[in-house]
C-alpha cells in the first residue's frame, strides 16, 4: 500500500510506544475480513451461530467490565480548558498523554498491530475525510471494516499529506481503571486504551466522525451531527430528506428504517447515527452519512418493532452480547414475546428467567446499512441529500409534546439546545435518570457547547432555505404510566404531518413552544388513538415548562457570557410567553 511519509512516520511513532511483534497493513479486503473471522473464530474471540439461518453471522462476548461507553472516562484534550468547555471531561494534552502513556507503552508486545486506512463517507465526495487508526484487536479491525471503507481508497482520497485523523488503539488490559479515550482535536489524533467496545474502540465512528469531526466541522463551516438520515416518499414518488438527532438508544436507529403504517407513504434508510452536513453553492443544506454500517441496539428490535432491522441482520452480521439459542441463534429480550427454552446468556452462563437479562441490555448488531431492505438507492451519492427538515427528539416520560415545529432556525437551534433524555444502558451508570442532552451531542461534542450552539445559529443565514425544525417525543406517557402513542411504524403520521408543513398544507396552532398539529391535521386514519389522548399527547403545561425552563436556566449558567445572546434571549421568550 502506498501511503504518505506522514502516516508512515506516525504508524512508526505508535508501534515505538506499544512495541507490537508485527505491523499489518490493512487493505480493506473480503480476504482480508475472512481471514480474521476465521483466526477469531480459531481462538475463541468469535463464535458461529447456524449457519442456516444466519449465513456468515458471528457472536462475539465483550469482557463483563467493557460492555458500553465509559463517558467519565473520556476527555477531550485541548490546550485551553475553555475549548473543551464546562459539558465535556478535559484533561491537558501532555497530562493525558502521559497518563495514558502508561497504559499503552509495550501494551502490543507479542501482538499484531493492524494498522487501518479508512474513508468517512463515500467514495468520490469532498465531504469525506480520511482516518488511519492502529489496533491490536481483530474484532476491531473486521467491525472497521463493516463500519467504514478501508485500505487504499483511503489513501487516495487524502487532501495532503497530513489530511488525516491519527487514531491508536490498544485492549490494554480492559480494565475500567486503566481506560481512557482521549481526543486531541489540535493534533486530529484519538488515543483510547483499555476496552474493546464500541464506541469507545471503533474510532472512525463516535472519536473521529463525531468529536473530532464536530471540531473539523466548526473550523471549516459544516456540521457533524448525532443524526440519522432519512428520505420520506409521499403517495406521488416525491421524497423529502431529514436528519433527526436522538440520544443513543432512543429509538434513532428504529425510526431511520421505519416500515410505514401509511399506505402510500414510505420511508427510504439513508443513515441510523452521524450525519455530517454542508451548505452547497445554492444555499441549500446537504446531509451524508460517513458510515458503511450500522452498530444497533439489539434489545428491543423486532419483527414489530423494526422489520427492516429483522431482515438486515438475517447474514453477515457480528452480534456482541447476545444470547444464543440452543440451535445457535442469536436472541434478546424483545425479539419474541416469550424467550426461548435453553438460552446462553450474553456470559455464555445457562440462563434463568431469574437471572435478569439473557443479552446484554447494550449488546449489539454490527452489519452493513446496505443489507437493510429500505436502503435508498442514493445514500452513497458523493453529492449527499437535499435537508428539509431537521429532526430533534429525546425520552421525557412527561412534559415535552409528542410533536411540534420551530417557529424559525434561531428558535429550533434554542429547542435543540435546550433537549434533555432520560438515560440508557449505551453508557454505563443509572438508566432512566433525566440529563440535559443538547441536539444529542452532550458525548459527542468536540468543543465547548455554547460555541456549538454559535455555530449552528451562524448556518441559518448562510442558507437560502433553512430547513424547518421539528422536536420529537414518541416517550410520553399518561397517568397510569402507558405510553400516549404508538410510536414505531405509526410514527411515519408524524413524518407526513412535517413533510405538509414544510410544502406549506398543514395545519397548525401556535403555542408559546411553537406550532403544533391542529385538531385533524395529524392523519390518524385506522388508528385508535382518541382525539383526547393526541391532545394529552400533544399538551404543554405552563407549570410545568416554566419548571424545565428553570432546569435549563441552571445549565445554561454555565457557559457564562459565552452562552449566544440568541439562545439567551429566545429562552427569556419562551419563558414570558408561559407568563413566567
Ligand atoms: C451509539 C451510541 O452506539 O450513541 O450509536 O452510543
Ligand atoms: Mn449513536
Amino acid at each position: 500500500m502506498s501511503v504518505t511519509s506522514v502516516v508512515e512516520k506516525w504508524v512508526e511513532e505508535a508501534a515505538s510506544l506499544t512495541r507490537p511483534s508485527r505491523t499489518v497493513w490493512c487493505d480493506g479486503s473480503k480476504t482480508e475480513y475472512e481471514t480474521l473471522i476465521e483466526a477469531m473464530l480459531r481462538d475463541g474471540t468469535l463464535l458461529a451461530l447456524d449457519s442456516r439461518s444466519y449465513p456468515n453471522c458471528y457472536l462475539h462476548r465483550s469482557h463483563p467490565q467493557d460492555v458500553a461507553r465509559t463517558e467519565q472516562l473520556t476527555f477531550i484534550c485541548t490546550r485551553e480548558r475553555d475549548d473543551a468547555g464546562p459539558t465535556n471531561n478535559w484533561m491537558a494534552p501532555a497530562d493525558a498523554k502521559a497518563k495514558a502513556g502508561q497504559y499503552l507503552r509495550g501494551s502490543m508486545r507479542g501482538r499484531t498491530m493492524h494498522v487501518i486506512p479508512y474513508l468517512m463517507g463515500p467514495a468520490g465526495s469532498a465531504a469525506s475525510r480520511v482516518g488511519v487508526m492502529v489496533t491490536d484487536s481483530e474484532y476491531v479491525v473486521a467491525s472497521m471494516h463493516i463500519m467504514t471503507r478501508v485500505g487504499q481508497v483511503a489513501i487516495q482520497h487524502m487532501r495532503g499529506d497530513a489530511d488525516f485523523i491519527a487514531g491508536l488503539h490498544s485492549l490494554g488490559d480492559l480494565s475500567p481503571d486503566r481506560r481512557l479515550i482521549l481526543q486531541f482535536p489540535e493534533e486530529k489524533l484519538v488515543w483510547s486504551v483499555g476496552s474493546g467496545y464500541g464506541g469507545n474502540a471503533l474510532l472512525g465512528k463516535k472519536c473521529h466522525a463525531l468529536r473530532l469531526a464536530s471540531w473539523q466541522a466548526r473550523q471549516e463551516g459544516w456540521l457533524a451531527e448525532h443524526m440519522l438520515i432519512i428520505g420520506v416518499e409521499d403517495p406521488e414518488g416525491r421524497v423529502t430528506y431529514f436528519g433527526g438527532a436522538m440520544p443513543s438508544a432512543s429509538g434513532k436507529t428504529n425510526l431511520s428504517m421505519v416500515e410505514s403504517r401509511l399506505p402510500g407513504w414510505r420511508v427510504w434508510t439513508l443513515g441510523d447515527d452521524i450525519a455530517w452536513m454542508w451548505v452547497d453553492a445554492r444555499g441549500q443544506l446537504r446531509a451524508m452519512n460517513p458510515e458503511r454500517g450500522v452498530f444497533g441496539v439489539a434489545p428491543n428490535t423486532s419483527p414489530k418493532t423494526n422489520p427492516n432491522a429483522i431482515a438486515m441482520v438475517r447474514s453477515n452480521t457480528i452480534f456482541t452480547n447476545v444470547a444464543v439459542t440452543p440451535s445457535g441463534e442469536p436472541w434478546w429480550e424483545g425479539l419474541t414475546p416469550e424467550p426461548p427454552t435453553g438460552l446462553t446468556d450474553w456470559q455464555g452462563r445457562p440462563w434463568q428467567p431469574s437471572q435478569g437479562p439473557a443479552a446484554h441490555p447494550n449488546s449489539r448488531f454490527t452489519v452493513l446499512v446496505c443489507q437493510c431492505p429500505s436502503i435508498a438507492p442514493n445514500w452513497e451519492d458523493p453529492e449527499g441529500v437535499p435537508i428539509s427538515g431537521l429532526i430533534f427528539g429525546s425520552r421525557r416520560t412527561g412534559v415535552i409534546p409528542l410533536v411540534f415545529e420551530a417557529f424559525d432556525w434561531a428558535h429550533g437551534v434554542f429547542l435543540g439546545s435546550a433537549m434533555s433524555t432520560e438515560t440508557t444502558a449505551a453508557i454505563t451508570g443509572k438508566v432512566g435518570v433525566v440529563r440535559r442532552d443538547p441536539m444529542a451531542m452532550i458525548p459527542f461534542c468536540g468543543y465547548n457547547m455554547a460555541d456549538y450552539f454559535a455555530h449552528w445559529l451562524a448556518m441559518g443565514p448562510r442558507l437560502s432555505k433553512p430547513p424547518r425544525i421539528f422536536r420529537v417525543n414518541w416517550f410520553r406517557r399518561d397517568g397510569d404510566g402507558k405510553f400516549l402513542w404508538p410510536g414505531y411504524g405509526e410514527n411515519v403520521r408524524i413524518l407526513k404531518w412535517m413533510v405538509e408543513r414544510i410544502r406549506g398544507t398543514a395545519r397548525a396552532e401556535e403555542r408559546p413552544i411553537g406550532w403544533v398539529p391542529a385538531p385533524g391535521a395529524l392523519d390518524t386514519s385506522g388508528l385508535d388513538v382518541p382525539p383526547s389522548r393526541l391532545a394529552e399527547a400533544l399538551r404543554s403545561d405552563a407549570g410545568e415548562w416554566l419548571k424545565a425552563l428553570d432546569e435549563l436556566g441552571e445549565f445554561y449558567k454555565q457557559f457564562g457570557p459565552r452562552l449566544p445572546e440568541p439562545i439567551a434571549r429566545t429562552f427569556a421568550e419562551t419563558r414570558r410567553r408561559f407568563g413566567g
